[in-house]
C-alpha cells in the first residue's frame, strides 16, 4: 500500500467546500493541497470585484472566517456598507469592512493588470491560508439561472432574493470561452488525488467543470477521484441545494449528486445513512465510503479528510 498522497486537489464552492479545504489543510502537511474554486459566483458591488468562494476559502483557510456565518470575517463591522446605504447605494449584500479591504485590493490589481490566479495566490500567501488556491479561469464567468421571474444573476437570487424565485434551469455564461487558470491545469498535472467537497453541484462544481480545459485535464489524469456527499438522508447540511435539485428535477440524493458528475467520480463518501441508497452505483464499480461526513468544526473535518485519504490508498490510478 502506497504512501498519503503527496499532493491533493481539491474542487470547491461554498462554505461546505471551505470546510472540508480545512479538514485537508489540517490532516496533510503543508504544500501538499491546492483548491480550485468556482467563480461563477462572483459579482461586481460599487466596482469591486467580489469573489465570494475564493475569499469563503480565504478566510477559512487562514482562521479569519466568521465560523458562525460561515462566510465573511469574524468580528468584522460593517461602517462602509452603513454609509453607502445612507447615500442611497443598494446595500443587500452584507460586505463587511475587512472584506472590503481585500475586494480594494484584488479590483486594484486587476486594474493593474495582474491575473485573478496572480491575486488570489498572493492573497492566499499574504494572508496565511494553509494551502493554495486558484480560480478555475481567470476569464469571467457567471452563474445565472432561469426563476419564475426571469435570468437572474447569482448574488441577486441567493442572497438579495434568499433563493426564494423557483429555479428552472442553469447556464454558466462564459464557461465555454473561458480557459482553466494555468496553475489549475499545473495543479491537476501534478495531483495524486482529486476531490470533489460537499459542495452544491448545479451552483459550484459544475460551473468549475463548465471550463472546457479543466474539464480535459481532471478527465486526462490518472489520479484517484472521490467526491464527498453534500446531501445527508436527502437534506443539505447546509443552503438550497435538495430544494434547487427538486425544482429542476432532479432527485435529491445521492445517486443523483453522483449522477451530475458522469464519469469524473471512482469513489463516493456518503453518509452512512444512505449507504443502502448508493448499492445500485457501488455496482457499476463506483467504491463506496459511508462514513460520518458531517463536518462538526475543523476537527470534524480534518477527521473525515484523514478518513478519505486512508481510503484513497485503497483505490487504484486510473489509466
Ligand atoms: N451570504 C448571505 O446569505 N448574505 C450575505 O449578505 C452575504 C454576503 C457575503 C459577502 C461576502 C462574501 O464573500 C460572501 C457573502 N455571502 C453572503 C455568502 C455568499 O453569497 C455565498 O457563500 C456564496 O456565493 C455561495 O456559495
Amino acid at each position: 500500500m502506497s504512501a498519503i498522497p503527496g499532493k491533493v486537489v481539491m474542487l470547491a464552492g461554498g462554505v461546505g467546500g471551505a470546510r472540508m479545504a480545512e479538514g485537508f489543510a489540517r490532516a496533510l502537511p503543508p504544500g501538499s493541497l491546492s483548491v480550485i474554486a468556482n467563480v461563477g459566483d462572483d459579482e461586481e458591488f460599487y466596482g469591486l470585484r467580489v469573489c465570494p468562494d475564493i475569499d469563503t476559502l480565504l478566510y477559512t483557510l487562514a482562521d479569519r472566517i466568521d465560523r458562525a456565518q460561515g462566510w465573511g470575517v469574524a468580528d468584522d463591522t460593517v461602517k462602509a456598507l452603513d454609509v453607502l446605504r445612507e447615500l442611497g447605494a443598494p446595500a443587500w449584500m452584507k460586505l463587511g469592512d475587512s472584506d472590503f479591504g481585500l475586494h480594494i485590493w484584488r479590483s486594484w490589481r486587476l486594474a493593474g493588470g495582474a491575473s485573478l490566479s496572480e491575486i488570489t495566490g498572493e492573497a492566499a500567501s499574504r494572508l496565511g491560508a494553509r494551502a493554495g488556491i486558484v480560480p478555475a479561469s481567470d476569464d469571467r464567468l457567471r452563474t445565472k439561472l432561469l426563476t419564475d421571474q426571469g435570468w437572474m444573476d447569482f448574488q441577486p437570487w441567493f442572497v438579495g432574493k434568499r433563493c426564494e424565485p423557483k429555479v428552472t434551469a442553469l447556464r454558466y455564461e462564459g464557461a465555454t470561452e473561458a480557459r482553466p487558470s494555468p496553475h489549475a491545469l499545473q495543479a491537476i498535472a501534478s495531483a495524486d488525488l482529486i476531490v470533489v467537497a460537499p459542495s452544491n453541484p448545479l451552483l459550484s462544481i459544475e460551473p468549475i467543470l463548465a471550463v472546457p480545459g479543466l474539464i480535459d485535464a481532471l478527465s486526462a489524469s490518472r489520479a484517484p477521484c472521490i467526491g464527498v456527499s453534500p446531501l445527508i438522508g436527502g437534506k443539505a447540511v447546509k443552503g438550497p441545494l435538495a430544494r434547487l435539485m427538486r425544482d429542476m428535477e432532479i432527485e435529491p440524493t445521492c445517486a443523483g449528486v453522483a449522477s451530475r458528475y458522469g464519469d469524473l467520480l471512482d469513489a463516493f463518501a456518503v453518509a452512512n445513512v444512505d449507504a443502502d441508497s448508493v448499492v445500485d452505483l457501488q455496482c457499476r464499480g463506483l467504491a463506496i465510503l459511508p462514513t460520518d461526513i458531517l463536518m462538526d468544526g475543523p476537527h470534524g473535518a480534518e477527521r473525515l479528510a484523514r478518513e478519505i485519504l486512508a481510503f484513497s490508498q485503497t483505490l487504484k490510478a486510473g489509466v
